[in-house]
């Protein structure tokens, strides 16, 4: 799913602007046939034709290109459920469509309107209740405008996550799982000395086409149940819904900010939901004695590599036979 597509939204301003400039230049237009009354009513009705076709696609667009939650996978459902408000979001959807309805239906009125009016000066008259109905409508789709605007730049974090063998890099913040995923992968993610560098989920890829494996790299979690933020749920989230294999970043150095111990207990955690490999990351910092008085069985970047490369080689193979 890509959600890096929807492009911002305009606001009520720049929808009426673009229309009645439109409109007003199309009213100039001097070709038309008749006799006075007959002219100047297809002028104005020109102009509500020109004002409708100018809002109502944009509104429809708008609309059309906000995903549809409910045929979206449970990942994204949950994901979008944890970072913004989905009823708001669908209020504001329908508020757009309805916004869209009412200026069809107020084009249609006005225009009938005109066809039954005899007098010059009434029929503009028409067409300027019909502007400023039309101004009143869009104008009230701003609240819904700016919710959708707020929800996109928030869609525009996500990842496109795709349908392939996932391996998740799960730890405490600041323990170095962007860093292994940059190492891993070749991608450049944000690295930085502080705990949350990682706001959202990073997705790097080993291999090429259909079989590649992607690596997603989580924020940083604190694992208290009751606190957790809606950054540290993506983390669960991703390893609940998405991950076939988890990668757990230990930091003996402790420089992160987090001790072994604690850092332990969130491993045993995880350990019980999921297999989960070991990597220790500074281990430039780490004497010889720190490492190897490490029981668990931990893996280098090369080491890791090769583990995936093998299982990517795997499954091509399975899929060649398949097909
Ligand atoms: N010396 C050394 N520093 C490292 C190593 N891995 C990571 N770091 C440093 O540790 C800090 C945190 O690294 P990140 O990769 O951003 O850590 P993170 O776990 O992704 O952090 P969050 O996104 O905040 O959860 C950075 O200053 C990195 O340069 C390593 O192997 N050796
Ligand atoms: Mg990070």
């Amino acid at each position: 799913m890509n959600f890096q597509k929807i492009p911002p939204l305009e606001n009520s301003t720049c929808i009426l602007d673009i229309a009645f400039k439109k409109a007003r230049k199309k009213g100039m237009q001097k070709n038309l046939k008749g006799n006075w009354l007959q002219i100047i009513r297809q002028k104005e009705a020109l102009k509500l034709d020109i004002v409708r076709d100018q809002i109502v696609p944009r509104l429809h667009k708008i609309t059309g290109q906000f995903p549809d939650v409910t045929i979206m996978s449970s990942f994204y459902q949950k994901l979008m459920k944890l970072t913004l408000d989905v009823d708001l979001m669908r209020r504001a959807l329908a508020t757009v469509d309805w916004g869209m309805k009412q200026v069809k239906k107020l084009q249609k009125t006005y225009v009938s309107q005109i066809f039954k009016e005899k007098e010059r000066e009434e029929i503009k008259g028409i067409t300027k209740k019909f502007y400023g109905r039309v101004s009143s409508v869009v104008k009230q789709l701003d609240p819904a405008f700016e919710d959708l605007e707020r929800f996109r730049k928030i869609m525009l974090t996500y990842p496109d996550i795709k349908d392939l063998y996932t391996v998740c890099l799960y730890g405490f913040p600041n323990v170095g799982k962007t860093t292994l995923l940059n190492n891993l992968t070749g991608t450049k993610a944000k690295i930085a000395a502080y705990a949350f560098t990682t706001k959202s989920i990073n997705a790097g890829y080993i291999g090429r086409g259909e079989e590649k494996i992607q690596v997603l790299d989580v924020p940083g979690t604190l694992a208290r149940k009751d606190t957790m933020n809606k950054i540290e749920l993506q983390a669960e989230l991703v390893i609940d819904e998405v991950a076939d294999m988890t990668i757990y970043v230990f930091d003996l150095s402790e420089y992160c900010g987090i001790s072994v111990e604690e850092q332990v207990q969130l491993y045993d955690k995880i350990k019980k939901k999921k297999d989960v490999l070991v990597y220790l990351s500074k281990k430039d910092l780490l004497s010889d004695e720190i490492v190897s008085s490490f029981k668990e069985k931990h893996y280098s970047v090369e080491e890791l590599q090769d583990l995936l490369q093998k299982i990517q080689k795997e499954r091509e193979d399975e899929n060649i036979k398949k097909d």
